[in-house]
């Protein structure tokens, strides 16, 4: 006889947008095909997941008992995330090099097979569309693995109007993190004391519950660890409970993706602190620009000229003055001393760590430099904040 599906959690689940503004929903009244589940959603359900927020029209889970616990707990064991919401665009086919160079100003001739590059994607204007890991599969095929905006489509509107001979869609694939500095630990278990050797930014293919997987060094915090790459959303359950059981001896806990670590790392999300109205040189991803690269790139005219006269703002790390701040629910102004607006904060939170309001601002280019003092009108809280530099000096 067939089980009965387990029915969701009846309860009322908060779903949170980027800026912390929550609507009350139930995940079964959200259901439906135009969200699509998570192959790990069953999991991130039962251990009590609190908060999510939608992402490539997924669930992206947030939060289950609190950023400060989950980012202690991350700084210390490791966790098991579910980012299948970072989905996947592949291209594949004879022209498909050519294809991915015209939409990043980052090299990517140089991008071995079994290597990870991370890439702005970029419009004719210079315009940010995305921001993902490009992962090279083979000579002619790579994975585009995408933060929240529609890669697919616009990367099929290229490939026809060009007339290149590939294929772009969207595989069967979603990522599973588990990152923390017992990472290693865990892998070598479950996986192979082999892993340990994996390189940054490298991948490695494997089977794991018996089902092909890709596992890369890299994931979205400074603390470390792998993204598994699951190639069959039917082994979803499988490949949680296979880390879960393992992970025990580790301490292992679900987490997600963790506000005050990534802003402590400098981790710059997509929509909340860069844009389609944002360049690279604005969103400070310089290290990612390769201006002078051989092949052909739709954003090299006008990345140039953003090079030539400098960019019109900049993204900082900012540290605000004063007692710990509420979650923001408005973009706070950047002031100057006379009161004139100069910016906006697009992320913010408190570090624990470093007892202090901390998070990321694009401001004009006179007010980038580490050590200017700004103010900021926190909903009407009027603070002193200083820039600081990527490591908060
Ligand atoms: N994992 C996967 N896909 C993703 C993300 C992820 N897609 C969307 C989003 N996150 C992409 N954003 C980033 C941003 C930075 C990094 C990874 C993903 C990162 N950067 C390294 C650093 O800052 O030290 C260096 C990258 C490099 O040198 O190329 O790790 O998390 N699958």
């Amino acid at each position: 006889m067939l089980r009965r599906r387990r029915v969701y959690a009846k309860k009322a689940i908060p779903l949170t947008t980027g800026t912390g503004l929550e609507l009350m929903s139930t995940l079964p009244m959200i259901m439906s095909r135009r969200l699509r589940p998570s192959p790990f959603e069953q999991r991130v359900i039962e251990n009590g997941a609190s908060a999510f927020t939608l992402y490539n029209k997924m669930t992206l889970p947030l939060v289950y008992e609190s950023y400060e616990k989950e980012y202690e707990h991350l700084c210390e064991h490791v966790q098991i995330w579910d980012v299948a919401c970072e989905r996947q665009v592949e291209i594949v086919g004879p022209d498909a090099l050519q294809l991915v160079e015209l939409i990043t100003p980052r090299d990517i001739s140089s991008c071995a097979i079994g290597q990870c590059k991370y890439a702005p994607l970029c419009d004719e204007n210079g315009g940010i569309i995305n921001d993902p890991i490009i992962l090279r599969l083979a000579e002619d095929r790579f994975w585009l693995s995408i933060a929240d905006s529609d890669v697919n489509l616009w990367v099929k509107g290229i490939a026809y109007g060009r007339g290149f001979d590939v294929k772009v869609f969207e595989p069967d694939v979603s990522p599973l993190a588990i990152q923390g500095p017992k990472a290693d630990d865990l892998m070598a278990d479950v996986v192979g004391e082999h892993t340990r050797d994996i390189r940054f930014f490298w991948f490695i293919d494997e089977t794991i519950v018996g089902t092909p997987v890709k596992i890369a060094r890299s994931g979205w915090s400074g603390k470390g660890g792998f993204e598994v790459y699951l190639q069959d959303a039917a082994k979803g359950n499988d490949l949680w409970d296979i880390f879960w059981e393992a992970g025990q001896k580790y301490n292992l806990k679900p987490g997600a993706p963790n506000l005050i670590e990534r802003i402590e790392t400098g981790l710059k999300s997509y929509g909340q602190d860069m844009t389609i109205e944002n360049n690279p040189f604005e969103a400070s991803m310089d290290n990612y620009i390769d201006l002078d690269k051989k092949a052909e790139f739709m954003s090299r005219d006008a990345l140039m000229q953003v090079a030539e006269t400098g960019p019109a703002k900049r993204l900082v790390n900012i540290v605000i003055d004063g007692e710990e701040l509420a979650l923001m629910r408005t973009d706070w102004r950047v002031l100057d001393e006379a009161g004139e607006q100069v910016g906006t904060v697009t992320s913010r939170t408190y570090s624990p760590h470093m007892r202090a309001n901390i998070g990321m601002a694009m401001v004009k280019p006179s007010f980038a430099s580490p050590g200017t003092v700004v103010m900021v009108d926190a909903d009407g809280d009027i603070c002193r904040a200083t820039v600081r530099d990527a490591k908060w000096q």
